[in-house]
């Protein structure tokens, strides 16, 4: 991959995971805001850059191979960033992680070494090589270091005080003070990977920031995960009763249906970790929609898509119930709100018809 010298950016970032979901749209918006981008991709025996088609002609756009949980390639990155830009990045973007919950369960140690490692690596380099006083660092947190804890919110906030009925509901949330709870192996290591940002804020004055980020889908979501798996299946069946009546298809197998997530789009998401970034002083946000919804509420949207019952098609397999789960997460955003002035922009509605529409005109693509 040949690096040519960038002619003019505004500012310069490293994005490490630039091939997932979060990296591709990252990327477009960075261009667009006139940095100069390397992304940092690892070594992968087929092509993992099928996202970053939209970027990969952009001048300012540099894609090199790299690994986080090698501390010499982190390394190696940071002096090549350092030679295209002229200078030391501005900022950089840690999106790197094993980041399947459930498959974490199945590879532990894999998952610790990307995900919390890994962290350790790239502070280890910004700290050794000099680079604390010139780099932001963007950590992507997450949701899932709740895990099952909550704080309770009143519902209903008409209390009529003095002879009224007084509403006793309450909704669970989570925001910046909750404490954390991690259910998972990819939990743990992201909650290491929190703190250890967190302390070299403190010990050595980086500027690094946290999003807490909560649930954000795209077309773009790898497969696995339950979203696309939905939209997908929607898409295939909706294809296979139009091309050939009666046609059998197997159903839709899912795990746990009652789970409930704040979904958000991750065009919205990226947006935040920017305007982290951009502030005077690092810190850690949230960032939801504020409106969570179960796993069979999204089945019920997509399949409404194509005017299906998702009834007829979804089977819970225990195949895919996690040995332990995360029942409920609804982020409070208010600080991000307040501080960043981010707020979504994709409803819950859209954002499953964005998904269905798109995995329709992927499988007419064929
Ligand atoms: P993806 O799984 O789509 O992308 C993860 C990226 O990390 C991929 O580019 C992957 O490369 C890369 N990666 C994995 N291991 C390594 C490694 N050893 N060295 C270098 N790169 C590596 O995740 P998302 O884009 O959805 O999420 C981005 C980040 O945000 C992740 O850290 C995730 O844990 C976190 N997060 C995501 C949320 C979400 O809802 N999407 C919510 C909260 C946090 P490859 O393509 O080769 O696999
Ligand atoms: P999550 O996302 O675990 O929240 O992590 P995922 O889409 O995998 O699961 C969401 C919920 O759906 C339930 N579920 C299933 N999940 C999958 N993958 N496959 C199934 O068949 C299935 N059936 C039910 C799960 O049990 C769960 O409750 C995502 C990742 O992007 C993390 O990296 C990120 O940190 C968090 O979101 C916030």
């Amino acid at each position: 991959m040949p690096l040519n010298r960038v002619k003019s950016p505004n500012k310069s970032a490293i994005i490490i995971g630039v091939t997932g979901q979060d990296g591709s749209y990252l990327s477009e918006l960075l261009l667009s805001e006139g940095y100069g981008v390397m992304g940092v991709k690892r070594r992968s025996s087929t092509d993992n850059s099928v996202r970053l088609t939209g970027v990969m002609n952009d001048p300012n756009f540099h894609l090199v191979e790299g690994d986080i949980t090698d501390y010499a390639s982190l390394s190696g990155v940071f002096f090549q960033a350092t030679q295209v830009f002229g200078g030391a990045p501005h900022e950089v973007y840690n999106l790197a992680a094993q980041s399947h919950v459930g498959s974490s369960f199945n590879q532990p140690l894999a998952t610790w070494d990307s995900t919390a490692n890994g962290v350790i690596n790239l502070l280890e380099v910004m700290r050794q090589d000099q680079y604390i006083g010139s780099t932001r660092l963007y950590q992507a947190s997450t949701s899932e270091m709740f895990g099952d804890n909550f704080q309770e919110r009143l519902l209903n906030r008409d209390i009529v005080i003095g002879g009224g009925p007084c509403p006793q509901e309450y909704e669970k949330v989570q925001h910046e003070l909750t404490s954390f709870n991690p259910r998972s192996p990819y939990a743990v290591a992201k909650v290491a990977a929190h703190n250890a940002v967190n302390l070299y804020r403190d010990a050595y004055g980086l500027f690094g920031s946290c999003g807490i980020l909560f649930n954000h889908e795209s077309p773009r979501r790898g497969e696995e995960f339950v979203t696309r798996k939905i939209s997908l299946y929607v898409a295939r069946l909706h294809a296979a009763r139009r091309g050939f009546d009666g046609v059998e298809m197997s159903k839709l197998q899912l795990g746990n249906l009652d789970a409930k997530r704040d979904w958000g789009h991750a065009r919205d998401y990226v947006r935040a970790m920017w305007m982290m970034l951009q502030q005077d002083t690092p810190d850690d946000f949230v960032v939801a929609t504020g409106e969570s919804h179960s796993v069979r509420e999204f089945c019920e949207a997509a399949f409404n898509c194509v005017h299906l019952d998702y009834k007829d098609w979804v089977e819970v397999n225990p195949d895919f119930v996690r040995p332990s789960e995360v029942p409920h997460l609804q982020g409070v955003a208010t600080k991000a709100n307040q501080q960043l002035g981010w707020e979504p922009q994709v409803t819950f509605g859209e954002l499953v018809e964005d998904m269905v529409r798109a995995d329709i005109a992927l499988v007419a693509k064929g």
